[in-house]
């Protein structure tokens, strides 16, 4: 395992790594090669990959494409089983639960463990929580399932601690991709300082503030997708909030 213990790492530390996010959908074999060039620069800590639902094959090539550019660690954030690719560095094995479907609790699990067992991935056992970005996202629509609500941390937390006693290794609290609102400061706060285990966040960040706020608000992991393929320069300016702050504030 390697990607694993640097999350702990960053937990035990009280640090913050950066993630970018590429959606399979939205993306060329060339476009990736100078994406995984701006991430080397930046000195990104993490390249997520996945999220969509369409995709099968193209996973895979994405994946050799940026391998071929970068040794940034890759973790799958997969949308559906077939998205699982043995060439990756990580997956994140989600488990939707702020949801109330057994499909995204269980059921997806046991039609895609044989194929995660055999492929030798790192598996980071993920408690998967959507938190609502203000509009309806394609998660809340594929999962049947509400998302809990922006203003009650308190459901956040609990649900967290649920997963924390069933050993998942890591929350990840989501917006949803192209999220109107990203998570608040203090649904992260809340979270983050009542669990022992890393915190990834995502969803809606916009900004190289939002990602410090985060940071500060105590995600070890912020993930951005969506701002990022819009603007390029924000891989540097994200990258460095995480490690550096924001000039002219006090980390
Ligand atoms: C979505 O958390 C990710 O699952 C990232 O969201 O694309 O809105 O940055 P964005």
């Amino acid at each position: 395992a390697t990607v694993y213990p640097q999350f702990k790492q960053l937990k035990a530390e009280n640090k913050n790594a950066f993630a970018v996010l590429i959606d399979p959908d939205s993306i060329t074999p060339s476009s990736i090669q100078r994406i995984a060039e701006l991430c080397n620069e930046a000195q990104v800590d993490f390249v997520f990959i996945g999220g969509s639902i369409m995709v099968t094959t193209h996973v895979d090539i994405c994946i050799q494409e940026f391998k071929k550019q970068s040794n940034i660690p890759l973790v799958l954030f997969p949308g559906s089983p077939s998205q699982v690719s043995p060439s990756a560095d990580a997956l994140l094995y989600l488990s939707l639960i702020s949801g109330r479907n057994p499909d995204l609790l269980i059921g997806q699990h046991v039609i895609s463990a044989p194929g995660i067992k055999a492929s030798g991935l790192e598996v980071i056992s993920t408690g998967y929580m959507v938190i609502d970005g203000g509009v309806p996202t394609t998660v809340s629509y594929m999962s049947h399932s509400a998302p809990i609500p922006a203003n009650k941390p308190d459901v956040a937390l609990c649900t967290a601690w649920a997963g924390e006693l069933q050993g998942k290794h890591v929350i990840y609290m989501d917006a949803g991709s192209g999220a109107q609102f990203p998570i608040s400061k203090e649904m992260i706060h809340k979270v983050s300082s009542n669990i022992d285990i890393p915190l990834i966040v995502g969803g809606g960040i916009r900004t190289p503030e939002k990602v410090y706020e985060n940071c500060k608000a105590g995600a070890q992991v912020v993930v951005v997708g969506n701002a990022i393929e819009k603007d390029l320069n924000l891989i540097k300016e994200m990258s460095v909030a995480t490690k550096e702050g924001i000039a002219g504030q006090i980390s």
